[in-house]
């Protein structure tokens, strides 16, 4: 039944030209020796046009789609190119198709990142670093900005300047930029702005893709043409390059965010020298914009203010410029189809000449469409699609002339929603368009229009062909929605089964990776070393789960002989890779898998004994259903024994390769030679992660690349030679040792495979008991689910987090955004491969290891003896040191393996010793009985001083089990925050990372105590506004509160009303206030009384009134306005200068990791001097930007403000979190924050002992400015009370020592730069150092100057 793959040598290879097409055979994996070229499809290598190029023969798998093939209409990507075309097939993606266009065809790029169009900013910043020249002979000028909205003032002073200007964005981003697009388009200023589409922000923040961005300025004046494909991104970028030119009116290009924009798919790119001529063609236009710049020697005013008399007409007399665009950019799309044999209208019809029934669309759902239209009218019906790309301007003429005249039932698709409008933009023009034509005398059609696609919701081809049928009814539904089930307000398409439009011989590959586990990275290329087969398309797509590590992440890669225009997920893969053993369990991995398939799974078992004893029957049937070609491979257990651990994605994809055999080697071979080169001129030090990819690379990404080419290609024995040969090289400036583990995992991948036979039997399973290994909801999750949210994590919870949440309909959403919280306790992601485990022996009981986990997985607990009779056997404990008090009491530390990421952070920071590492397999049950025994104690936190650490680590966290990443940096302030105010927090987060692992529906970490039922309330607005709207809470909640006060006051004031003992609770009440300590304990004995004497019988109203508001305003809310560098230093900024400005009691706590941490990692200006990070490629030139010392220099005389770093001064940052809280004003604490985008060259493990590091050699000083409102005043002889004139500074840290460049040489964002250009590194590294000598001097003057103070002011004091 088992058997292990051999792989041995008399290699019979039959080169693939020796099939016919169309042969069928059997994907049989098979020995190396024996593997025949693949059946059905067979091609001779020959030359790409390019001549860097390198040709592959790519083998079809005969098990690949057979599809049902109607007659397509002719891709373009399949026309012949003209002779002038300068052009290469290449797998990119939209942004980088975009990008292209966008560097060669303008001067200057103002950007800011943003998810998904942020990679279109990456490539321009790294090709104007590399110097590239483009065809206006400049290498661009690219400027980071603090904003979307400094990037559209830019963009529009620079074209004002005459310069070709260009920027890339979306969402949130665009809408910033409304304001200028306004003055750009009423200037009529050729501009192009890129568009890679996205949701906006309402109820909740969505990245992914659809149009509600780029209708939210449709009324803006610039021009907007559509891309629906990669290849269109390309052409469409350059006809709007060449059109804003020639209109003179500016020019939105738009295409779908993440379908298009991060979708990889085989093109054909241009060189910038093939449309050069094109270039040459808009000199004068060129000339002309540049004739009518703002300059002293032609000088002219713009941007004046005008009445009533000329305003009106001064608009209107644009409007030929705008009547030409239609023309002009049909004219362009003819001339760049000249270079690239690709014609496009604005308005293209595609489907039968005599179609009745017409769908109206825009975006990559068109290919979709297109799709479907072949298929139906294969089978005989008649139906069309008609693809608008010119939206605006719109050209009722050009739709009328490409829609047929025998439609007479149009659907109109648009992927956006306007609330309470007849319709959304789409269909409404289209709508007002045939009605002009009716009363005009035109045919009378019936036009519905519906939504589809929001927020990436997969658009498949029985969603469209849904909408075909719908138009086939009498009465066709209208303002309907495709892809999901709205059983609340109906208005829903009913969708049938899939069907299968797939073009013929595509083979279709799935794989579930765990987001850093390489498997992203690892297929991106195996699709691009696919797709340089001849002839060969290829395409992949990558989806993702919310979490920023160890989340879901789900690789489709299609190629084939056919052009591949199937813009939706996989729905039946041949292939099948499922790289983490619990998956199989979890999720429903195998209900996309092919009957017959290959599916490979990293596990540990053996034999289809242990497969059949550690999985639910449920999967055991599906695999006796499905009978597919079953291969198991311990990944980890080859990737362990070569010291590379968790890094198993070479064995996967070694495995892809051979089973697949999809490559064969002699082609590999000269390409991962040229990757290996490519690599090395391309290695970044930044490990790559962000919102969008949910993928931390543990290696760079150079390195990955190699990485996975060489795992991926050459996997067989007559390749192995060459194969260790490139690891050496590619590996050989990290080691000899390096190498040698790579090679060995090659080896290693290859022996460790083993076949199982699926038994007959398992056809026939009985379902097994809950929990064996998938999910096993603890006590505590059950309690949690009865403390009244048990409805949303049955319905919602739990259905999203086993990724079947497209099911769920829209009955069971509460409207507004509102979620439960605490909802991460039910998730139970058991990704660690170690846990740690407590070694009582050792455990001085100091609380460390729980005081710095990120995820708070690990706690400290008491327990008594009574209760320890019924502890499980393993639940060992130490009497607890301390005070009296606690005498009688048992200590021990416990961790929750299910909740674990393994980071091994509590393991490295024990001073004792006392926490080990072990395989998860040992310790998931015992500990997991453990944490629910340990779950079920009552909390004793109050036994302890919560302001000390040891004490702070008793309190229940009110933030647990985040998704963020491994070891990450942000997460444990705010836990302690949780632990020290959470019960009467409210936190405004500025998005970000903070905002992602705080809050990624229906992942929430805040919690609540289960006794009071108090806990954070959390929100998030924007990105930019958030210091705004945390003043906003407090602004909202004090002037309630005042009006609460006021109520007590005249219940006090008038003596009849209320027991003596309820009026002096309410006078005590009315002392403290504002005090959070002293009123958390008036409300704590204030509450029952006012409560008790409100509900007698005849009370009052003014009580009950009272009785009424005492949950919610008794308690001083403590306000938290939190938030990352990017927020505080740039985009935020000004309105957090404002509110630190206001003197109002907020507290602002900034988690600086020093970059945009969750979009990948671009410059803040808290970035430092000469790190290397996204968007400062050549390493940053300019000095990191000292926010605290602002706020103390401007606003020190009543803003507390501090600089912590938690993990070097555990003490210091609780004093400042104490002391901030308890400041009536404002307080700023910037915290150094370890993110794994720094590139902690020995890994997040050891970020502890790095930001010590960072500490001990002054790059990160520690301090306290206490302002002088704090401090004791002095009253004169008049009775003046005199504050005192200076704030006080408290350096924590007092001592530079240690060296550092040994620090920046252990951090890859500086060390790259070493490795780079040594010489600018050394002078950069020089002037950080002169920078950290002079602040450490001023902190220490400062702190002179407040002792100097202290005792000046003394005598006076006293006198
Ligand atoms: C107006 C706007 N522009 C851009 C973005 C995209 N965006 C989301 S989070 C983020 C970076 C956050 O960086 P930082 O504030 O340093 O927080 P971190 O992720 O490092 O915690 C960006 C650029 C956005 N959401 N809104
Ligand atoms: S390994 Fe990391 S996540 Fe797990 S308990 Fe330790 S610090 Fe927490
Ligand atoms: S701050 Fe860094 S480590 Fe933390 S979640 Fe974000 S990217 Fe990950």
């Amino acid at each position: 039944m088992v058997s292990a793959v051999t792989l041995g040598c008399n290699s019979t290879r039959i080169h693939v030209a020796t099939h016919c097409a169309g042969q069928r055979r059997a994907l049989v994996p098979r020995p190396l020796s024996t593997r025949l070229s693949p059946a059905g499809f067979s091609r001779v290598p020959k030359p790409l046009q390019d001549r860097e190029s390198r040709a592959v023969t790519v083998r079809f798998k005969e098990n690949g789609n057979s599809g049902a093939q109607p007659a397509r209409s002719p891709s373009p990507t399949r026309q012949e190119p003209s002779s002038k075309d300068k052009a290469v097939n290449k797998a990119i993606d939209g942004n980088e198709a975009t990008a292209n266009v966008a560097y060669a065809m303008s001067d200057v790029s103002f950007i800011y990142p943003i998810t998904p169009a942020t990679p279109m900013g990456e490539h321009v910043d790294v090709w104007a670093s590399e110097g590239r020249v483009n065809l206006l002979g400049n290498t661009m000028q690219v400027l980071e900005m603090e904003s979307e909205a400094g990037v559209a003032g830019a963009l529009h002073g620079a074209l004002s300047a005459g310069a070709l200007a260009t920027t890339f964005t979306c969402s949130q981003g665009l809408l910033l930029m409304i304001p200028n697009m306004y003055k750009i388009a009423g200037e009529l200023l050729p501009c192009v702005l890129h568009v890679s589409a996205r949701a906006l922000a309402g109820e909740a923040l969505s990245i992914f893709g659809d149009h509600q961005d780029v209708m939210a300025v449709r009324q803006a004046g610039w021009a907007m043409l559509c891309s629906h494909s990669v290849q269109e991104a390309q052409d469409m970028a350059l006809v709007s390059h060449l059109a804003t030119l020639k209109a003179s009116v500016p020019f939105v290009h738009f295409f779908d965010g993440f379908r298009t924009s991060h979708e990889i798919s085989k093109v054909s790119v241009l060189d910038q020298e093939a449309y050069r001529p094109l270039m040459a063609g808009v000199a004068d236009a060129i000339e002309h914009h540049r004739a009518n710049a703002l300059n002293p020697a032609h000088p002219h005013q713009r941007g004046t203010s005008q009445g009533p008399d000329i305003y009106f007409q001064m608009l209107e007399a644009a409007n030929k410029y705008y009547l030409a665009v239609p023309e002009i950019v049909q004219q362009t799309m003819d001339e760049v189809a000249a270079i690239t044999g690709r014609p496009h209208k604005l308005f293209e019809y595609v489907g039968a000449p005599d179609a009745e029934r017409v769908i109206v669309a825009m975006g990559s759902g068109c290919k979709v469409i297109e799709e479907t239209v072949a298929y139906l009218n294969a089978r005989g019906e008649k139906v069309g699609l008609l693809k608008v790309r010119l939206f605006r301007p719109w050209s009722a003429e050009h739709f009328l002339a490409g829609l047929p005249a025998s439609a007479k039932k149009i659907a109109v698709l648009d992927r956006t929603k306007e609330a309470g409008s007849q319709g959304e933009p789409l269909y409404l023009d289209v709508a007002a368009t045939l009605a002009k034509q009716a009363v005009a005398g035109g045919v009378l059609r019936s036009v519905v229009g519906g939504r589809y696609g929001l927020g990436s919701k997969d658009f498949t081809p029985a969603m469209a062909k849904a909408v075909f049928d719908n138009l086939s009814a009498d009465k066709p539904k209208d303002a309907f929605t495709v892809g999901i089930t709205d059983d609340v307000t109906f208005t829903s398409l009913r969708v049938g089964p899939e069907i299968n439009t797939l073009p013929q011989g595509t083979y279709q590959c799935l794989f579930w990776g765990m987001g850093s586990d390489g498997t992203v990275g690892a297929n991106k290329e195996a699709i691009k070393i696919i797709a340089k087969g001849d002839d060969t398309f290829a395409q992949a797509y990558f989806s993702y789960d919310a979490h920023k590590s160890g989340g879901v992440t789900v690789s489709h890669l299609r190629f084939g002989p056919k052009p591949i225009t199937s813009s939706y997920l996989v729905g039946e893969a041949d292939y099948l890779g499922i790289h983490l053993q619990s998956y199989l369990s979890k999720y429903d991995c195998l209900s996309r898998l092919k009957p017959g398939g290959v599916c490979v799974l990293n596990a540990t078992w053996k034999s289809a004994r242990e497969m059949e004893a550690a999985l639910p029957a449920k999967v055991l049937r599906q695999l006796a259903a499905l009978s597919p070609q079953l291969y198991v491979v311990d990944a980890r257990a080859v990737a362990d024994a070569v010291g590379l651990g968790k890094r198993i994605n070479m064995v996967m994809q070694t495995v892809f390769f051979q089973l697949s055999g999809v490559v064969p080697m002699e082609s590999a071979v000269p390409l991962l030679k040229e990757s290996i080169k490519k690599a090395y001129g391309t290695l970044t030090s930044l490990q790559l992660c962000c919102c969008c990819c949910r993928f931390a690379l543990q290696i760079s990404f150079a390195e990955q690349r190699v990485f996975f080419q060489l795992s991926g290609v050459v996997p067989m024995e007559s390749a192995v030679p060459l194969l260790k040969e490139s690891i050496k090289k590619a590996y050989g400036k990290k080691g000899e040792k390096v190498v040698m583990q790579n090679c060995a995992a090659v080896d290693g991948a290859v022996s460790a495979l083993v076949k199982i036979e699926v038994p007959a039997a398992w056809a026939s399973a009985n379902d097994a008991p809950e929990g064996r290994l998938g999910h096993s909801h603890t006590p505590a999750a059950q309690a949690a689910a009865a403390k009244g949210v048990a409805h949303f994590l049955e319905e919602v919870v739990k259905p999203v987090l086993a990724m079947e949440g497209d099911r769920l309909p829209v009955s069971v959403f509460r409207p507004g955004g509102f979620m439960p919280p605490g909802t991460t306790a039910i998730e139970q992601r058991t990704i660690a491969s170690h846990v740690p485990v407590w070694e009582a022996s050792n455990c001085t009981q100091c609380n460390i290891c729980a005081f710095v986990c990120p995820h708070a997985a690990i706690r400290p607990v008491l327990a008594t003896p009574e209760e320890l009779a019924a502890a499980p056997a393993g639940f060992n404990t130490l009497p607890i040191k301390g005070s009296k008090d606690l005498a009688g009491y048992q200590y021990r530390v416990q961790v929750s393996p299910v909740d674990c990421t393994g980071c091994e952070l509590c393991v490295h920071v024990c001073p004792d010793e006392a926490l080990k590492a072990e395989p998860i397999a040992q310790v998931l049950a015992p500990e997991s009985a453990n944490w629910d025994f340990m779950k079920a104690l009552p909390n004793r936190g109050d036994l302890f001083d919560k302001n000390t650490v040891r004490g702070s680590q008793f309190q229940q966290p009110l933030m647990e089990f985040s998704g963020a990443c491994e070891g990450c940096g942000e997460t444990p302030y705010v836990k302690l925050l949780t632990q020290m105010f959470g019960e009467r927090m409210v936190v405004a987060n500025a998005t970000g990372c903070s905002s992602i692992w705080g809050g990624s529906a229906p992942s929430n970490p805040y919690t609540v105590n289960p006794i009071t039922g108090r806990g954070p309330a959390w929100a998030n607005s924007l990105f930019e506004d958030n210091a705004q709207f945390g003043l906003g809470i407090h602004m909202g909640l004090k002037q309630r509160r005042a009006s609460y006060a006021n109520a007590v006051k005249s219940v006090v004031a008038d003596g009849s009303v209320g027991s003596p003992e309820l009026r002096n609770a309410l006078e005590e009440w009315l002392q403290v206030m504002d005090n959070g300590l002293l009123c958390h304990q008036a409300s704590l004995a204030l509450a029952p009384l006012l409560e008790a004497e409100a509900a007698a019988p005849g009370a009052p109203g003014a009580l009950q009134y009272l009785a009424a508001g005492s949950k919610d305003l008794l308690e001083k809310p403590s306000v938290w306005i939190v938030g990352g560098d990017g927020w505080a230093y740039d985009i935020g900024f000004g309105g957090l200068d404002h509110v630190i400005a206001s003197g109002e009691d907020v507290n602002i706590l900034v988690l600086d990791t020093e970059m945009y941490s969750n979009t990948g990692g671009q410059k803040s200006k808290s970035t430092p001097l000469g790190a290397v990070v996204k968007f400062a490629a050549g390493g940053k030139s300019r000095a990191k930007k000292d926010l605290a010392m602002l706020a103390m220099e401007t606003y020190g005389q009543d803003v507390y403000v501090a600089s912590v770093c938690l993990e070097a001064n555990y003490n210091q940052v609780m004093k400042a979190f104490a002391e901030a809280e308890a400041h009536k004003g404002v307080s700023l604490i910037v915290a150094y924050a370890p993110c794994v985008m720094q590139g902690i060259s020995e890994g997040m493990a050891c970020s502890v002992n790095e930001a010590r590091a960072a500490v001990e050699v002054g790059y990160w000083p520690l301090y306290r400015w206490t302002p002088s409102t704090e401090l004791p005043s002095t009253t004169d002889s008049e009775g003046y009370v005199h504050l005192a004139e200076h704030g006080k500074l408290t350096l924590d840290s007092k001592r530079i020592k240690g060296n550092l460049e040994d620090f920046l040489a252990r951090e890859n964002r500086f060390s790259s730069l070493t490795r780079k250009n040594p010489k600018a590194s050394e002078e950069l590294h020089h002037h950080l150092q002169d920078d950290i000598n002079s602040r450490q001097a001023k902190l220490k003057r400062m702190e002179a100057e407040g002792k100097e103070m202290d005792r000046k002011d003394k005598p006076e004091q006293q006198a």
